[in-house]
């Protein structure tokens, strides 16, 4: 008898799986995600009960009730998802199915290393591509852009590509576009330093949804607050989401945090304690490595400073 009904509704839910089509979400807000069909019209849907949230990125399998709505009934398996915590601790996720990860940096509003390193271990731990990017370049003189260049050198030397930006004077956005093309990436970084006004640049000919989805501050700036999804022209997704105060990273083991330095690598299982944490044990590799300049002593105190993190939790 409970296996019949069991089986009624597998079959309900096999039938409603066929009649589905995939969508893609393009932005999320309330009650409402915004969900792109094959053919690109874009739909208003409601969530079915007991769905996951959907987030920007999120795959769905969905049904037309009118022309220009519908029902989402089922959330295809994430790849890949990026959350943060909110203010309460609880873990939000951002997007889903990215695969790389566009640390937007400035010198106004300034930056600091240690949120620079917090995504970038961000990005390795959910095994995305991370691309560093200096918006704002034309507020730079040739000295200040050879130092900053310089400073962020050592992330070039793990690999991380760099590229210097300004929507204003639209220097280096032909080779952001090249890092952007056959990638799914989202934009992240303080607020203020010019990841709308990014994709404005790349994609002049959208409007960027800016205007419902946003508020004016006091300041009379337009703040991202929704994330949201824009196709690039040939090829690619470019998401754009609200700026941040501070990142810190979701809650993970100990151990993981270390795997999230890729130059730390080499040492891993060469300490002395095989639980070393890479404090002040003695006979540590990373701690060795560091004092003969093999790794920076700045991206060591970056990684202290989030297992101190993670212990005050
Ligand atoms: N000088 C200069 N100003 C820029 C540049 N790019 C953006 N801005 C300015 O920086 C301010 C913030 O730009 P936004 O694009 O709204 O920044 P955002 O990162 O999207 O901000 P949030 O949505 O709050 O996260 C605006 O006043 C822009 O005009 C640039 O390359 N150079
Ligand atoms: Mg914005
Ligand atoms: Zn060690």
């Amino acid at each position: 008898m409970v296996r019949r009904r069991q089986q009624t509704r597998t079959s309900t839910k096999e039938n409603e799986r066929n009649t589905g089509q995939q969508g893609l979400v393009l932005a999320h807000f309330g009650q409402i995600s915004l969900v792109e069909d094959a053919q690109g019209e874009v739909f208003r849907c409601v969530t079915r009960k007991k769905l996951p949230r959907t987030v920007c990125g999120d795959r769905v399998l969905w049904q037309a009730n009118n022309p220009r709505e519908g029902v989402i009934i089922d959330v295809l398996e994430r790849q890949t998802t990026l959350v943060r915590p909110d203010h309460n601790n609880r873990l939000r996720p951002v997007a889903a199915n990215l695969d790389q990860i566009v640390i937007v940096i400035a010198t106004r509003p300034s930056f600091e290393y240690g949120m620079l390193d917090r995504y970038l271990v961000a990005a390795e731990l959910i095994g995305a591509t991370p691309l560093i990017v200096v918006n704002k370049s034309d507020l730079l003189d040739a000295q200040s852009r050879a130092k900053l260049q310089q400073r962020l050198g050592v992330y070039q030397a793990l690999g991380y590509a760099l590229v210097f930006t300004s929507t204003r004077t639209t220097d280096g956005l032909k080779d952001l576009h090249r890092h952007l093309k056959s990638h799914t990436s989202i934009l992240v970084g303080l607020s203020g330093v010019g990841k709308s006004s990014l994709v404005q640049a790349l994609l002049p000919e959208t409007e960027i949804r800016t205007g419902s989805l946003s508020r004016v501050t006091g300041l009379g700036r337009h703040t991202t607050t929704a994330t949201t999804l824009y196709h690039l022209p040939d090829g690619g997704d470019l998401i754009d989401s609200p700026g941040v105060r501070d990142f810190t990273l979701w809650p993970v083991p100990v151990e993981t945090i270390a795997s999230g330095f890729p130059e730390f690598s080499p040492y891993l299982g060469q300490c002395r304690f095989h639980n070393c944490r890479h404090l002040s044990e003695p006979g540590c590799a990373v701690q060795d490595a560091a004092r003969k300049g093999l790794i920076s002593e700045r991206r060591l105190e970056s990684y202290h400073e989030l297992l101190e993190s993670m212990d005050s939790r």
